[in-house]
């Protein structure tokens, strides 16, 4: 690496893992003003209703539906196909993604993780089905994805259901096929430390015209009509105001992207030769979420370890987050599951110990960047 040199004092001003979208105040007050003037702030309003039909063409899926938050949009994607007894899934990723099983008295069935991708390998979940297995849960980590056409043959083989949580996918792309097209349902996150957000917020992407009736009898409550409540449902709605911004922020996007590509290409050409330093793999075939830029760091090549890095780094005003450690089987509510067990997780484990999310958002410069890299080695040679 061609070390530029810089005096490496602490920022200024704290550098997170990621900041917001945030659309000039103008610009969303223009916004609120069409809600104010229609004097309806939720259940199915136009601004809703705009921001899913957008959303159906920018992510090319045929259904979606728009929830409060990623969370609930999850939950009910479970309740949707009716899921029960086991889902096999991941252990490394968010606390939702088990979590949603165990609020629908699903068991999480933790299988190890691909040393590539880092997303569930899709070569061992066939020997931890069981009569009990009704779906494969998958999570398309930093946006790449899982192996989907692997995972849904197995799917087919033993009849069960494919959700993917795809929360940190937004846009992404396989051969030119939207990421929610993939299983039977797709779940995206809009919260605000997502690419594209409404504040809080999530959808649910399917094919199946059926899934949309019940998904949105789901989210409000069951509702029918005046007369009927035809299920069990919950409030899983997205307001006006979480839409009316989403639709603003929208307009953002592509610049905000543009800019994350820079300051990518910036930490590749500082890290990629550096030794211990893992970056994630290019996927030729899919495009990138520009979500999160994760490194790995192999701690007897880089020559320290990465809880070292991550601490070292308060020091100098610089917040990176150990996004996913600890692994959800490590969890006081999952630790005792059988599948829990390290010897189970040998892959997972490792990686967990390994990676670190740095600081990626297109307010942040690429001479910020830069300055990163060179205080990662400074750390190093301390
Ligand atoms: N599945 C997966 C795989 C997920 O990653 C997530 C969420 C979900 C499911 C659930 O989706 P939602 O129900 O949330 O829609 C954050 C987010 O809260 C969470 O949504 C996200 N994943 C996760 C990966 O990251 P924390 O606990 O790391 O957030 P926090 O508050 O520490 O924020 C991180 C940094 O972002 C802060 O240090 C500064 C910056 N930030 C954050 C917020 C909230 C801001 O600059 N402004 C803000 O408003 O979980």
């Amino acid at each position: 690496m061609q070390i530029i040199t810089i005096q490496n004092e602490p920022f200024d001003q704290p550098i997170y893992v990621t900041r917001p979208i945030l659309p000039s105040l103008d610009r969303i007050t223009e916004k609120l003003q069409e809600i104010w003037d229609s004097k309806w702030l939720t259940n199915n309003g136009p601004q809703h209703s705009l921001l899913e039909s957008k959303l159906v063409n920018m992510l090319n899926v045929p259904y979606l539906s728009l929830f409060n938050n990623g969370t609930i949009a999850l939950i009910t994607a479970c309740q949707s196909l009716r899921l029960a007894g086991e889902v096999i899934t991941t252990p490394f990723t968010f606390p939702a993604s088990p979590h949603v099983l165990t609020w629908n008295n699903i068991k999480p069935i933790f299988c190890d993780i691909d040393p590539v991708t880092m997303n569930i390998d899709a070569n061992k979940v066939e020997s931890m089905i069981t009569p009990q297995t009704s779906a494969i849960l998958g999570v398309h980590v930093y946006g790449t994805p899982c192996n989907v056409i692997k995972i849904q043959e197995i799917a087919d083989k033993y009849g069960l259901k494919v959700i993917y949580d795809a929360a940190h996918a937004f846009n992404v792309e396989i051969d030119g096929v939207g990421i929610g097209n993939f299983g039977d349902i797709s779940m995206m996150s809009f919260h605000a430390t997502k690419l594209f957000h409404t504040v809080e917020g999530g959808a649910l992407m399917f094919k199946d015209p059926n899934l949309k009736t019940r998904i949105d009898f789901l989210k409000n409550f069951g509702i029918k009509n005046e007369e009927e409540v035809v299920m069990p449902g919950i409030n899983g709605k997205m307001n006006e105001i979480q839409a009316a911004i989403g639709l603003v922020v929208l307009n953002y996007i592509e610049d905000e992207r543009n800019k994350r590509k820079a300051l990518i290409s910036k930490y590749k050409e500082c890290l990629e030769y550096v030794p211990g330093i893992k970056l994630l793999p290019e996927n030729s075939n899919c495009t990138n979420s520009y979500q999160y830029f994760v490194i790995r760091i192999e701690q007897e090549i880089f020559g320290c370890s990465r809880n070292y890095v991550h601490e070292k780094f308060k020091e100098y005003n610089i917040f990176t987050r150990k996004y996913f450690y600890p692994l959800c089987s490590d969890y006081p509510c999952y630790k005792q599951l059988p599948s829990a067990s390290s010897v189970n997780l040998p892959v997972a484990n490792a990686i967990s110990q390994q990676v670190l999310s740095l600081p990626l958002y297109g307010e942040l410069s690429t001479y910020e960047v830069e300055k990163i890299c060179n205080i990662l080695l400074e750390i190093r040679g301390k």
